[in-house]
């Protein structure tokens, strides 16, 4: 088994750090950022789809950012909606950080964006750890993965402020047990609400964004227990596995701001 590393330690820290001060900067700018996670192909960009078409067709100001290894094909699908996208490729890395997060707004988000959903790298275990400076964090899950996954990655169901159950479209077929997933939902993040959603029959779709604009309106989140506890401690709860993962987490190419936030401080995204 492997031991956390005092650098990883170190870069969940100054990851804390940056997030506290991006999320500062985007409350300046009225933008409430939604930072989406879950395994890779639950759905994050169909749902995504969705959501901004419809923000568009009501004139919210919304833009989206989509991180992966590799492809642009999520901006492509997303930029079908007429909003600004942004694709970010991670390099290798799987998950996305507050400063590279930032490195990628500067420059780009456009003035007068009052929503920036973040589709994070598809991946239940490194991005949980990692605070993006979001106003609401959700968790997805599609019908056919399994009612236990909020069991098995606690740390990505259990910081969620909002958990979204996707491709409900299939449930019957897979035999979704939803009694069964809202328990173990319960168990890691008592109290958290769960949409269910299908991008392929438009159930629930505009649930998320009717949640991000509530909060965009003071709307309190849901506040989960596990986020009263220290957040290293749940970056080494599931990191066990994937330490390798941060121990490169700074190469992200011209992307990569390590060590550099106060110039963009300075730049005043
Ligand atoms: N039946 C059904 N299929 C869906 C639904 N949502 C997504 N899919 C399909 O699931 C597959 C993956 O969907 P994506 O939206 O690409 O999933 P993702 O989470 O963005 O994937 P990554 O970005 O690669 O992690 C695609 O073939 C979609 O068409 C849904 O609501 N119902
Ligand atoms: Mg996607």
């Amino acid at each position: 088994m492997c031991r956390v590393t005092d650098l990883q330690q170190a870069v969940l820290a100054r990851n804390e750090e940056h997030a506290h001060a991006l999320r500062a900067a985007l409350a300046g700018r009225g933008t409430v950022a939604v930072n989406l996670l879950s395994s890779p192909g639950s759905g994050k960009t169909a749902l995504l789809e969705a959501e901004l078409s419809l923000a568009r067709e009501r004139g919210v100001p919304v833009a989206a950012l989509t991180a992966d290894l590799a492809t642009e094909n999520d901006a492509t699908r997303l930029a079908r909606s007429g909003v600004p996208v942004k694709q970010v490729l991670t390099d290798g890395l799987c998950h996305l950080e507050a400063s590279m997060l930032r490195g990628h707004l500067v420059g780009w988000l456009p003035a007068g964006t009052r929503l920036l959903f973040v589709e994070n790298v598809g991946n239940l275990v490194c991005p949980a750890s990692y605070d993006l400076g979001e106003s609401l964090r959700v968790a997805l899950a599609s019908v056919t993965e399994g009612e236990d996954k909020p069991l098995k990655y606690p740390t990505a169901f259990g910081l969620a402020n909002l958990v979204v159950v996707t491709k409900a479209d299939l449930a019957e077929a897979v035999g979704f047990d939803e009694a069964a997933f809202r328990a173990a939902v319960a168990r890691v993040n008592p109290g958290v609400e769960i949409l269910l959603t299908s991008a392929r029959t438009g159930l629930g779709t505009g649930g998320l964004l009717e949640r991000a604009l509530a909060v965009l309106d003071g709307a309190a989140v849901h506040r989960p227990v596990m986020a009263g506890r220290a957040q290293h401690t749940h970056g080494r709860a599931e990191s066990q596995g994937d330490v390798h993962g941060h121990e490169h987490a700074h190469g992200d190419g011209p992307g990569d701001l390590h060590g550099h936030s106060h110039v963009l401080v300075e730049e005043g995204l």
